[in-house]
């Protein structure tokens, strides 16, 4: 009879998991370190990292918890419409964090039940992750962490992770198998067009073009970084495209649930045209970083990317924007007007 550690293992396989390990609760105290040196080396992202050492304090809020089981799973598996690479980040194309139409997102609720079946109380938080996630699964060896941060197993860092905590003190630790990043590789530090990701393992999230076009970047119009955003709609792909570990990762073999319908609904132009209501209702549930009382800002968003990618076909929009019936857009309509000079 297998251990109790390896029938989990195998559960979450069986459920479409392309790894899965289990580690201590007490594994997690690294990752305090790793953030307290995030912080000194980067000082202005203190504040919004600091709600993050509860990551590492599980034992705080889940009195209850004794071990973390720590998944992966493969989403470079999805064809991606040719017309959104490049402007919307691949992971929030097939995001299943929040969709219940992914199979992804059923398994993930199958292999919670499962857990509770076995008698263990199992407990997650499908958004923004109960632990830190790169971390846990760095401990339990499924994978390593590359110098853009991204975890990697065989199947490239085009893999998301998810974690439940577990009362039960169990573990089941892999040696990885998968070459470190040759050491005189810098790929993905070059090639961050904001210079976010400056040193290996270290990156400043305020200017990650991921965090500008979602969370932040709320004032474009005076963005320090608008020209780098370059193409980028909604998160970035770069540090992860242009590393040679990812070469030949991305087999598209599955269609994501409504990707290819709704990808129809999306450009530059349709996006400035967009009323408001569709933003509201079918635009923000699938891409949810940006709130519903903020969707206004798909629309500077796209102007930013019509400036920097500019072509004749825009200057109608551009112009039509300055009539927006939101006041971000229209001044950063018309702020387009004068950078490329459409007077
Ligand atoms: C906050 C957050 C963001 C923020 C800030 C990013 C950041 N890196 O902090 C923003 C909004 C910018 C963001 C963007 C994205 N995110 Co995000 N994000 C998170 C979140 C919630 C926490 C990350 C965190 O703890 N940051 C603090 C730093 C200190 O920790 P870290 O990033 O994990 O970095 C680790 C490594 O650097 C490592 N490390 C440090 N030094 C060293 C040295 C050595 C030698 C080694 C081996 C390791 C090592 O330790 C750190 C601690 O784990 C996690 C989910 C979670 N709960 O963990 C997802 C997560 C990291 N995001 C994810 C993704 C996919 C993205 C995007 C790619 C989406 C997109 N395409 O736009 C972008 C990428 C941005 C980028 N270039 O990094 C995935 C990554 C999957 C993977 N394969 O790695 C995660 C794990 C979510 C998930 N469910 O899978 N994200």
């Amino acid at each position: 009879m297998n251990s109790l550690a390896e029938q989990i293992k195998s559960a979450a396989l069986n459920m479409g998991y392309e790894k899965c390990g289990i580690i201590k609760l007490s594994d997690m105290a690294g990752y305090e370190d790793k953030l307290n040196e995030r912080i000194e080396r980067i000082p202005e992202v203190k504040p919004y990292y600091e709600g993050f050492y509860r990551f590492s304090h599980l034992q705080d809020t889940y009195s209850w918890a004794k071990s973390i089981v720590i998944c992966v799973r493969q989403y470079g598996k999805y064809n991606i419409p040719d017309h959104l690479k490049g402007m919307i980040a691949k992971y929030y194309l097939v995001d299943s964090r929040t969709d219940e139409h992914s199979k992804d997102f059923q398994d993930s609720f199958k292999f919670e039940s499962y857990l509770q079946e076995i008698g263990l109380k199992a407990e997650t938080e499908r958004k923004f992750g109960i632990t830190a996630l790169r971390w846990a699964a760095l401990k339990a060896g499924i994978g390593i962490v590359r110098k853009n941060n991204f975890f990697y197993t065989e199947s490239g860092s085009w893999v998301y992770l998810e974690a439940w905590l577990i009362d039960k003190e169990l573990e089941y630790i892999e040696i990885p198998t998968i070459k470190e990043c040759p050491k005189s590789c810098n790929l993905c530090i070059k090639s961050c067009p904001t210079s976010s990701l400056s040193e290996p393992y270290t990156m400043n999230r305020s200017s990650c073009i991921s965090c500008l076009t979602t969370f932040e970047g709320r004032d474009l119009p005076h963005e320090k970084y608008n020209a780098q955003m370059g193409g980028w709609l909604y998160g970035c792909d770069v540090c992860q495209d242009v590393c040679p570990m990812n070469k030949n990762r991305w087999n598209a073999t599955e269609e994501f649930p409504h990707l290819d319908e709704l990808s129809q609904h999306i450009s530059l132009e349709k996006i400035l045209k967009m009323d408001y209501e569709y933003l509201e209702q079918v635009i923000q549930p699938k891409f949810w970083y940006v709130k519903k009382s903020d969707v206004w800002k798909w629309k500077t968003n796209a102007i930013n990317v019509m400036v920097n990618e500019y072509k004749q076909q825009y200057k109608e929009c551009i112009y039509d924007a300055c009539n927006d019936e939101h006041v971000k857009v229209r001044e950063m309509a018309e702020c387009a007007i004068k950078i490329l000079g459409l007077v």
